[in-house]
């Protein structure tokens, strides 16, 4: 059977710690609004938190440029601050994983600082360098954030690598020195009591030597180019033995760019890699750069089919938000006021059943939706700014791209923490936010439903309560009953003690459902409507109902 493992039985909760909770009124969430929120954090009953990076930083990409791996972002707070965080949330056994972002520093990194000085300064070789090709950028390699990868730097007149915007110069992992820092930081956190790390962009450590061209196909997909280097295992499998290994720790790789095969081999309990990833292929699906296209039910499930197919080597994770995507109601569910709290129950359900550990996002768990952008200036996100004249050049229509970033833009889940109807949701005392408020918190909102049994908060906490402990429903089988119907996702998952049979119906419509024989004598564990109907199995519009067989 599956190697049992506190990481795989457990929750995880996403917190953005600059929309979190601010405790000063400066408008910026903080180490010790978070505190402030712990007593909430352990009433929801999630397990661990995963912190987005709170290190030093010029914040050109919200902290995910890190100018000093051992400080804390003075708008967040000081150590002492990260020491009382960690300590409380120890005293209520939260677990703590913080970001690890090493494909790439600031550029006002001290590495960096020196790395540029001269070609032969000692922190040269912790980036990647590259002379001019006659006359031009070193290769067509893109950067995420528009425009090259490849940015000149005038003192030694050479070009530095930046996948994402050239304030996050590329680390050169061939440089032994290099990783050894790397490992050295992560026993730094480590040593003080966190639990492990979210790995961003892992796969894009190791690079391509060649520097060849990439083909216009690859050129649509770069990351794909990016995050398929010959020395990734050998790095992972070099950081878990002189690192990882030695504490009890979990590692979960944001899998940016990775085939499912690359994806296994790097989670392979076998391999001495990483515990487990991040796969896009759900959280993107119809995703095609800026564009929101459409999908369709029997493709998702496909995905969640692949996800738990894998053999007893591997432990995939389930998600639907992150700090990079959309609200999940708003992308999965149905965010109209009518079946907004419905479907949004609906998910959790979804999310708490599904084969694999379930990362939660802040503001999932009251159902937070997108923001209604109007206009370009209301989006604080660089991979907008840094792409938006190249878009437009190419044609777009403004309208167009406004359109389709109301369904797919990364601020949508950057706007701040719902928590109360009050000024400015209770996220900050002063005046304003740096990122705008949704204007629905006045009816989605925290406090309103810590009133409210029906909430979709209390769903939350109901059905965390549930899954906590409950093998059959950690480690059970995972079958899709009904892979081709366009509107419900029907499932089991099969246990030692027990069947569970999980039903969805995730469309507006009222479905008559023709399910086999053998689940009719089900009981009813736990559903989003309230009343009761006359036909077991007719769905009602996102309905939502969890089965135990007698
Ligand atoms: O994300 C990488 C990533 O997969 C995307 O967000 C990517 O930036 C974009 O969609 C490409 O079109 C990680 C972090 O989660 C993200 O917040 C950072 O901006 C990025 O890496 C750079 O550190
Ligand atoms: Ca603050």
């Amino acid at each position: 059977g599956i190697r049992k493992a506190w990481w795989k039985e457990q929750v995880v909760y996403q917190i953005y710690p600059r929309s979190f909770k601010d405790s000063n009124g400066d408008g910026m969430g903080d180490l010790q609004g978070i505190i402030a929120k712990i007593d909430y954090l352990d009433e929801l009953g999630i397990d661990i938190v995963w912190l987005s990076p709170h290190f030093d930083s010029p914040n050109a990409d919200n902290g995910y440029d890190i100018r000093n791996y051992r400080e804390v972002m003075t708008e967040f707070g000081t150590m002492a601050d990260f020491d009382l965080m960690l300590e409380k949330l120890k005293e209520r056994g939260i677990k703590l994983i913080i970001d690890l972002v090493v494909n790439h520093s600031s550029d006002e990194h001290a590495w960096f600082e020196e790395s540029k000085l001269s070609k032969d300064n000692p922190y040269r070789d912790y980036y990647i360098w590259r002379a001019e090709k006659d006359g031009q950028k070193p290769n067509n390699w893109p950067s995420f954030f528009g425009g090259s990868a490849w940015e000149k730097d005038n003192t030694t007149g050479e070009y530095y690598l930046h996948y994402f915007s050239k304030k996050q110069p590329d680390l050169n992992w061939e440089n032994t020195k290099l990783r050894q820092e790397v490992h050295s930081v992560m026993k730094f956190w480590l040593d003080k009591g966190v639990d492990g790390f979210r790995m961003d962009v892992i796969p894009l450590i190791s690079k391509q030597q060649d520097f060849a061209d990439m083909t216009k196909t690859q050129l649509k997909n770069p990351e794909i180019v990016y995050a398929s280097g010959p020395r990734l295992h050998e790095y992972l499998q070099e950081m878990n033995s002189e690192v990882l290994s030695q504490y009890d720790s979990v590692t979960v790789g944001e899998a940016f760019g990775v085939s499912a095969e690359l994806m296994q081999r790097m989670t392979d309990e076998r391999r001495g890699e990483i515990d487990m990833a991040f796969l896009f292929d759900i959280v993107r699906i119809g995703r095609d750069n800026w564009l929101q296209k459409e999908w369709s039910l029997p493709e998702l499930k496909a995905l969640f089919t692949m996800q738990s197919a894998t053999d007893k080597f591997h432990w995939p994770t389930v998600f639907l938000n992150n700090h990079d995507n959309p609200r999940s109601v708003s992308k999965f569910g149905n965010a109209s006021s009518k079946y907004r709290a419905a479907s949004s129950k609906l998910l959790a359900l979804l999310t708490l059943t599904q084969y694999g550990t379930p990362f939660l996002y802040q503001g999932e768990e009251i159902g937070m939706t997108n923001y209604p952008f109007k206009s370009f200036e209301e989006f604080d996100d660089i991979e907008i700014r840094g792409n938006y004249g190249q878009i437009l050049k190419s044609g777009v229509q403004a309208e167009t791209y406004l359109n389709e970033l109301n369904k797919s833009s990364r601020d949508h889940s950057r706007t701040p923490m719902q928590w109360t109807a009050e000024n400015q949701a209770g996220f900050t005392d002063g005046n304003k936010s740096w990122l705008s408020v949704n204007p629905n918190y006045t009816e989605i909102n925290v406090e309103t439903q810590l009133g409210d049994t029906q909430s979709v908060l209390h769903f939350y906490r109901t059905l965390l309560k549930l899954r906590k402990g409950n093998d059959d429903l950690i480690y059970g089988d995972y079958f899709d009953i009904l892979p081709d119907h366009k509107e419900v996702f029907a499932y089991t998952r099969t246990g030692e003690h027990r069947t569970y049979l999980i039903v969805l119906n995730m469309s507006e419509q009222l479905i008559d459902l023709n399910l086999p024989e053998n689940f009719h004598s089900y009981d009813l564990i736990i559903s989003n409507y309230a009343r009761k109907k006359n036909k077991k199995y007719s769905v009602r519009p996102w309905e939502a109902g969890l089965y135990c067989a007698k």
